[in-house]
């Protein structure tokens, strides 16, 4: 078996190389290996310089995750770090791309740093629920100023290396090919020196900043702080590196990152990191499968959800042809892209050449006959299986014989669909979630005849324009709507029992949701699906939408807004809501937020336990994967399975039985056994 390090010696200068694919992570074997070979440098007194370098397409991401929460094994990232840290003599690390987490803070333990332009380097530990803990909240603030170190630390967003430059975090940039003999070079000329900059030992940067800016960071980033520990732990631990001796600051940073990795925020953040990678598994598909190419794509309908699909491909550099019936809708869709990019651009999110590249790669039509060429047609014209039978007779037609046809549609059944074609194997669901061009999942649903090939097509793709995918199976709503109906069910109970829209939807945003299903009815408008010409005031959403209360857009919806679309509650709605209360025969009551959560999120697990039962999903952490990211499910709590699994799923057995709801099968013989839905 190759060794994950291995060392040279090159004249006076060892050269230790780290080679762990995929990503370099500092496991225990790399550890003890890496030590090993630092001891070497210690110990021989002919080497006078170390080059730390990596083989492949990153330095590292850092500490090796799965690790975390068994007991920790010598020597520890902060242990080997210290001893690179300790050398008598200089190392320069040459990170060859990306250098993340313990992969950034082994570099700050170096005394030069020398990259190439494309890498990133940052510490990402707070997006999995920890703070850096080998060294990276005392030495970076040494290394760059708190200033900078802090949005580092506290969002986790990478910088690049130009940027690592300018503050001081990288000492020189050079071309990729020239890496290891430009670093060899800088060891030499720093090998008789002894006036190192050792990291850990500087104050230069720390002593003279502004101590309100914790304060005003805290301020600043207080909405997206909210709720979650590890931030609040980041910022405290960078405070102290300027008010602690080095030694002391990073026994606090110890004791913060043990505190948080064993922390039900950190398992979860950990357990949406790894989710998301697995979602993009298809389990059963043969080995040998390879992804169809696709270079253009169709697409039928360019309206909000049509416009926002094609974004996706288009700033991808796809070539897209956007088929409407309509000139005018064309132009207005084609209107509302250019409009959404230059927007984008005004937030300096993008270049204007960018949005023009974008654009050039978009042509119209009104034409079906225009698809012939393209690789993929994903249809998103109006929700009826009438209308997307017709569409897809047309395109099977039309298409060549390779070519995917996908459907977009929400909860129809994609096996009926595919069979008016005479190619059911090249037919699959793209659900893309609104708007299109800003949320991360889509759920690829595998009608019974979806070919292997067109699967992995569709699960690359996915990854090429920046999706996180979820493979569904067919069923009315797939996995995300399907679960969302449960909760939507129990709100309009619980109005009709004596709760108020805003009660319920406070339960759910102090659970961390960004909103409530009423709030979320309002922004999305009441009237999605709702016809006036057949309306029957049967309940209480029809009569606020005959009412013209169509949510934000009509300024009332089960709120009332203002011009800042600041909400508050209506009497009007209240009215409404105690009418078809008494009409029902409900008792009202006043209802605890307790039952409501319970009552909103219990149903939701119980149909993702039938949804596994089915085989609708292929994992539990697939359905935490689409709720994260699909719906604003706190990530923090790991999703609808993973928190069922934290609180235990016999209790959420025991929640739907005092609710007089009926448990699936699977929650039963789980919840008896003592298992979890999340191994
Ligand atoms: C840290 O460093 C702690 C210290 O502060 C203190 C310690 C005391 N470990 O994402 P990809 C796997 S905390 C284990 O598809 P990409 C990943 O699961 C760490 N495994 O590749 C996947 O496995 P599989 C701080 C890891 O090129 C495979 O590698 N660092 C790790 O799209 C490929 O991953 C982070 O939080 C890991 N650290 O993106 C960075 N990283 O093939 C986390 C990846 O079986 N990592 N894997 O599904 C990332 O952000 C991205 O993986 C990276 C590469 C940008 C590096």
């Amino acid at each position: 078996m190759m060794s994950k390090i291995t060392t040279a010696r090159e004249d006076e200068v060892l050269v230790i190389t780290l080679d762990n694919p995929p990503v370099n992570a500092f496991s225990t074997e790399v550890r003890q290996a890496m030590a090993e070979a630092v001891d070497t440098a210690a110990q021989d007194d002919g080497i006078r310089a170390v080059v730390i370098r990596a083989e492949g397409r990153m330095f590292s991401g850092g500490a090796d995750i799965t690790e975390f929460g068994s007991a920790p094994v010598h020597p520890t990232l902060p242990e080997l770090i210290d001893s690179i840290e300790n050398l008598a003599k200089p190392v320069v690390i040459a990170l060859n791309g990306t250098a993340l987490g313990g992969g950034c803070e082994i570099a700050l333990g170096c005394n030069y740093r020398i990259t190439v332009p494309s890498t990133k380097i940052g510490l990402p530990e707070v997006k999995i629920g920890i703070l850096p803990g080998a060294g990276g909240t005392q030495r970076l603030p040494r290394v760059v100023g708190v200033e900078e170190a802090l949005p580092i630390i506290v969002t986790g967003n990478p910088i690049n290396a130009k940027k690592a430059e300018a503050i001081g975090l990288v000492d020189r940039i050079v071309e990729p090919d020239k890496l290891r003999e430009e670093a060899m070079a800088f060891a030499r000329e720093v090998a008789g020196r002894d006036d190192h900059p050792v990291s850990s030992q500087r104050t230069d940067r720390i002593k003279d900043h502004d101590p309100g800016v914790f304060d005003a960071f805290r301020e600043k980033h207080g909405r997206r702080l909210k709720g979650l520990e590890a931030p609040q732990k980041c910022i405290e631990a960078v405070k102290l590196a300027t008010e602690l001796p080095y030694e002391e600051g990073i026994a606090k940073e110890r004791e913060f990152f043990m505190e948080l990795v064993n922390g039900d925020q950190s398992k979860a953040l950990r357990h949406v990191f790894f989710a998301e990678r697995q979602a993009s598994k298809i389990d059963g598909l043969p080995k040998d499968v390879k992804s169809l190419p696709i270079r253009k794509v169709g697409i039928i309908g360019a309206g909000t959800m049509g416009g926002g699909i094609a974004m996706n491909f288009l700033s991808a550099g796809y070539d897209v042809t956007m088929v409407e019936r309509e000139q005018e809708a064309l132009d207005r869709g084609v209107g509302i892209i250019r409009k959404n990019y230059e927007a984008t651009a005004r937030k300096g999110r993008m270049t204007a050449e960018q949005v023009e590249g974008a654009m050039g790669h978009l042509t119209t039509s009104l034409d079906y006959q225009d698809f012939a060429d393209c690789d993929l047609v994903i249809e998103a014209v109006f929700e009826l299986m009438d209308i997307k039978k017709d569409v897809f007779g047309k395109l099977d037609a039309i298409c060549k014989p390779d070519a995917i046809m996908a459907s977009n549609t929400s909860y129809l059944d994609v096996n009926e669909i595919a069979a008016c074609t005479s190619r059911p194997e090249q037919v699959v669901g793209l659900h893309f979630f609104s708007p299109a061009n800003i949320m991360r999942l889509l759920e690829v649903v595998r009608g019974d005849k979806t070919s292997p090939q067109v699967m992995a097509t569709a699960m690359d793709l996915a990854k090429k324009i920046g999706k996180v995918a979820v493979v569904s199976g067919v069923c009315h709503g797939f996995i995300g709507n399907r679960m969302l109906a449960k909760r939507q069910e129990q709100a309009s109970d619980l109005l009709m029992e004596g709760a108020r829209p805003a009660q319920v939807d406070k339960v759910l945003t102090d659970f961390g949701f960004p909103m409530g299903p009423f709030q979320m009815a309002d922004l999305a408008g009441l009237d999605v699906g709702w016809d006036p010409d057949t309306t029957s005031s049967a309940n209480v959403r029809e009569v606020l939408c005959e009412r013209g209360r169509r949510g934000q857009k009509t300024g009332k919806g089960f709120y009332d807004y203002d011009e800042n679309r600041q909400r508050t509650p209506s009497e009007e709605v209240d009215a409404v809501i105690a009418d078809f209360a008494a009409q029902s025969g409900k008792q009202q009551r006043d209802i605890t937020d307790e039952e409501i959560r319970e009552r909103l999120l219990y149903p939701m697990v119980n149909e993702g336990a039938l949804i596994l039962e089915e085989g609708i999903a292929q994992r539990a952490s697939d359905i935490d994967t689409v709720w994260i990211n699909g719906y604003g499910w706190p990530p923090y709590t790991g999703g609808p399975m993973f928190w069922a699994d934290t609180i235990g799923l016999d209790t959420v057995l025991a929640g739907l039985e005092k609710h007089g709801m009926e448990p699936s099968q699977l929650l039963r013989d789980k919840a008896a056994n003592g298992e979890r839905f999340n191994g």
